[in-house]
């Protein structure tokens, strides 16, 4: 204790270490230091995936899966959760809101809700756009609008996987509604939703590594081929019917 009071005292410590006691660890009889706050568990939550974690098989790995939405996704959460913890206003609203009118986030957690809103709401649709069996291709208007703005379904799969290849690092590639009723091909950096573009994301590709590496590795394109077979056309159809209904022509 000497020995360590000598130490401090060359550091100008003590006075520090008198007014708090609290300096190294509380010695015994001395209240401890307070632990560190957990981490908040709200006001988002992770939702739980929609089918089983090995269901995408062999096109998406089980082992990905878990990774992915488990720790990933978890993530995102768990650090929108901590960003928002002191904005009790901010942690009413939907994520797809916050991120939506980012510049009404107040700039000290602007950037923590763009990325970590971000990834929350780009996974919690991700896992909705994937299926084994929600059918090979477009449903009804989808299908006639895609064919209208693209040529035809083979010409959209090239844009779209063309521009999930153009993503540099990790990001996403999306086909996205316009307000003008358009539909759109077009990739975003990091988590940048296009919600905060003004435009509601009809599918989206993560290309960020860690949705294939275990098992395509550096092989992006063999990932991009597979996430065609898994697809929930069925879902994706109905999201666009949707968002259609929402667009003021
Ligand atoms: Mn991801």
């Amino acid at each position: 204790m000497l020995n360590r009071r000598i130490v401090l005292k060359a550091l100008g410590l003590t006075a520090g270490l008198a007014a708090t006691g609290k300096a190294f660890g509380a010695a015994p009889g001395q209240a401890a230091a307070a632990a560190p706050a957990p981490a908040p568990t709200g006001p988002f939550t992770l939702p739980p995936l929609p089918y089983a974690y090995d269901a995408l098989e062999p096109q998406i790995d089980g082992t990905t899966m878990h990774l992915h939405h488990d720790k990933h996704h978890a993530a995102y959460v768990n650090n929108l959760n901590a960003a928002v913890a002191n904005y009790p206003d901010l942690a009413k609203k939907s994520v797809d809101d916050l991120i939506a009118n980012l510049d009404t986030v107040p700039e000290a957690i602007r950037t923590a809700v763009r990325n970590q809103g971000g990834g929350h709401a780009n996974h919690s649709l991700w896992w909705q756009l994937l299926s084994k069996s929600g059918g090979a291709a477009p449903k009804a208007d989808l299908a006639k609008d895609i064919d209208a703005t693209f040529g035809s379904f083979s010409q959209f799969q090239e844009k779209l996987t063309k521009a999930a290849m153009g993503v540099f690092g990790s990001g996403w590639a999306w086909l996205t509604l316009g307000r003008d009723g358009k539909l759109q091909i077009g990739g975003s950096p990091n988590q940048d939703s296009p919600l905060s573009a003004g435009r509601t994301p009809i599918l989206g590709i993560d290309v960020w590594e860690h949705a294939y590496y275990l098992k395509y590795q550096n092989r992006r394109a063999e990932y991009v081929s597979a996430f065609f077979q898994v697809v929930n056309w069925d879902y994706v159809s109905g999201r666009y019917a949707d968002a259609k209904g929402t667009v003021k022509s």
